[in-house]
């Protein structure tokens, strides 16, 4: 029996999901007692380290966990989890930590995206029992802002480059932590989770050290979800988001099975688009979180999920906050939630005002979950114009002529599934959803969806030089060259692609097969 630590913020299931796929049963912490009389005891830690020490105070949980610590028996942090055994954090100055490794949390200073989000690698500076079994050229899952700076070496575990070598995870004795997800880092993954679950294991080495290590551009499968006329859901697919054919909606099957088709095809992440959502209200019919809990019993990378994430009022008049409907879909196994059309709405009003509410779903949900939980999907369109000061907008000048020979455009914001057009730029639109709390940008494009012409590498350009935030780019992958393109041609930290994998054109393998020794890929 492995006691589990939930404090309640983020996505836990996938640790519960990956702990019971190796045959271990889980019982959640409930009392501090519970925490005393563990014999193995895992703590995943997601959002913010402030909120996390707050919550382990109120539920009086501290006391027992150091004394836990004090006693040598396993436990495994993770994430966050790691972060809590320091002194403390700049995430939340003033705040204590458990204190239990000297040293203390900082925030990447570098000029890379932060936060550091995908699979990077290790390198390897004790042998451990964690590690029997692995290669060594494995790559695992980060999502962090936040790298822990121990006073000295000798708990270092491994380390890991992300433009300076940070420390990615430590052991003392059977007191193990990762900043890495290993829930979330597929097989690889899972083999750690396995070392530490059976005590018996030997020490393992790994065969290959390597002296640095490299982030992965990461190539993400994307699933549109609806109904269709006869109430099936299914993953559907646009043509520049149009997702009917002879007036039927376009059916690719079953969103959980075609989601464990592409884990074990080799997706680096899966995203779920409940593309009505803006109609919908996720709690009121509650599929998608359905959808969610299957898929992530078996599937063991990142899940992001987005859709009708806004606050809503019920036909009862019951108000819900958006904070409650991401709140159901991490605890239903969503690492991340992706925000549309909400986004929009929310950057208007910022624009017309100057001021942030703190009330709005990205601020909100960022502040629980951590920015790096918080993904913007914008749907933008392109709009020639004559000139650059045409318009108000953020206007680029384009080698893709319009119409009229225009040689500048700008790109619109739309809603409701790229239904309605706003008077509001894509940059723009990036720009202040960084400073209100996203994490990551999901770019998608209405023009190149479903159109197999490639990327639209001027629009990637544009918006991923406009923030520091990671910038997915989303929409006309025709071919394994188009990831290579957008890889080397922009700054995208990865690309997303959903018809070639659906229609089977181009599988995964072969997109990271041709990539493999051009750029840095998990293979
Ligand atoms: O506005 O917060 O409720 O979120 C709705 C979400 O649904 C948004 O993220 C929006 O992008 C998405 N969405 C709405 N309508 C459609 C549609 O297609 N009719 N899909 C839609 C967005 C774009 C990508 C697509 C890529 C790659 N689809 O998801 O997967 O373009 O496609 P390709 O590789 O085949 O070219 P809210």
């Amino acid at each position: 029996m492995i006691a589990f630590l939930d404090y309640g913020a983020g996505n836990v299931r996938s640790v519960i999901n990956g702990i019971e796929s190796l045959g271990e049963k889980v019982k959640v912490v409930e009392t501090a007692e519970d925490i005393l009389s563990a014999e193995r005891l895992v703590f995943p830690g997601v959002g913010a380290f402030g909120s996390m020490m707050q919550i382990l105070n109120e539920k009086k949980y501290v006391e027992p966990l150091k004394s836990y610590l004090q006693s040598g028996r396993p436990f495994l942090g993770i994430c966050l989890g790691l972060q809590a055994l320091f002194e403390g954090s700049e995430e939340a100055p003033g705040v204590k930590g458990l204190g239990f490794i000297p040293g203390m949390v900082r925030r990447f200073d570098i000029n890379l995206s932060v936060p550091h989000i995908g699979w990077n690698g290790l390198n390897f500076k004790q042998p451990s029992r964690i590690f029997a079994g692995v290669r060594g050229d494995e790559k695992f899952y980060f999502v962090h802002s936040y790298h822990v700076v121990p006073t000295d070496d000798g708990a270092v575990l491994t380390t890991t480059n992300y433009e300076r070598e940070f420390v990615s995870s430590i052991q003392i004795g059977n007191i193990i932590a990762t900043q890495f997800h290993p829930e979330k880092s597929g097989s690889a993954g899972l083999q750690i989770l396995k070392n530490f679950l059976d005590t018996s294991v030997e020490q393992g080495r790994p065969v290959r050290d390597s002296k640095s290590t490299r982030l992965a551009k990461r190539i993400i499968a994307c699933l549109d979800v609806r109904a269709t006329d006869q109430g099936d859901l299914v993953v559907t697919k646009g043509d520049q988001y149009d997702v009917r054919e002879k007036g039927a909606v376009r059916n690719f099957g079953k969103p959980v099975e075609l989601a464990r088709r592409y884990y074990q095809e080799g997706a680096d992440e899966i995203t779920f688009l409940n593309i009505t959502g803006f109609r919908d209200f996720p709690l009121e019919d509650m599929p998608m979180l359905e959808v969610l809990r299957q898929t992530s019993e078996n599937v063991f990378v990142p899940l992001t999920i987005g859709g009708g994430i806004r606050d809503y009022i019920d036909k009862k008049g019951r108000e819900y906050r958006a904070l409650e409907v991401a709140s159901e879909y991490f605890r239903s196994g969503a690492d991340k939630v992706s925000i549309g059309s909400d986004a929009v709405l929310i950057v208007e009003e910022y624009l017309q005002t100057g001021r942030k509410t703190g009330r709005s779903s990205i601020e909100e949900i960022s502040r629980v979950y951590g920015n790096q939980a918080v993904v913007i999907s914008i749907d933008p369109k392109r709009v020639y114009v004559q000139s650059t000061d045409a318009v108000r907008h953020q206007v680029i000048e384009t080698a893709i002529p319009g119409p009229n020979g225009e040689r500048y455009c700008w790109y619109q914001c739309t809603i409701k599934g790229g239904r309605e057009g706003r008077d509001l730029d894509a940059v723009t639109l990036a720009q202040v959803c960084e400073q209100l709390g996203a994490g990551e940008i999901l770019l998608n494009c209405i023009d190149r969806d479903g159109t197999n012409l490639g990327f639209d590498l001027e629009l990637v350009n544009a918006v991923s030089d406009g923030v520091s935030i990671p910038v997915i780019a989303s929409s006309g992958a025709g071919n394994a060259e188009h990831f290579y393109e957008v890889f080397t041609g922009t700054e995208a930290e990865s690309a997303l692609a959903a018809g070639i994998f659906h229609r089977r054109e181009v599988p995964i393998g072969d997109v990271k097969n041709y990539l493999k020794d051009k750029v840095e890929v998990r293979l």
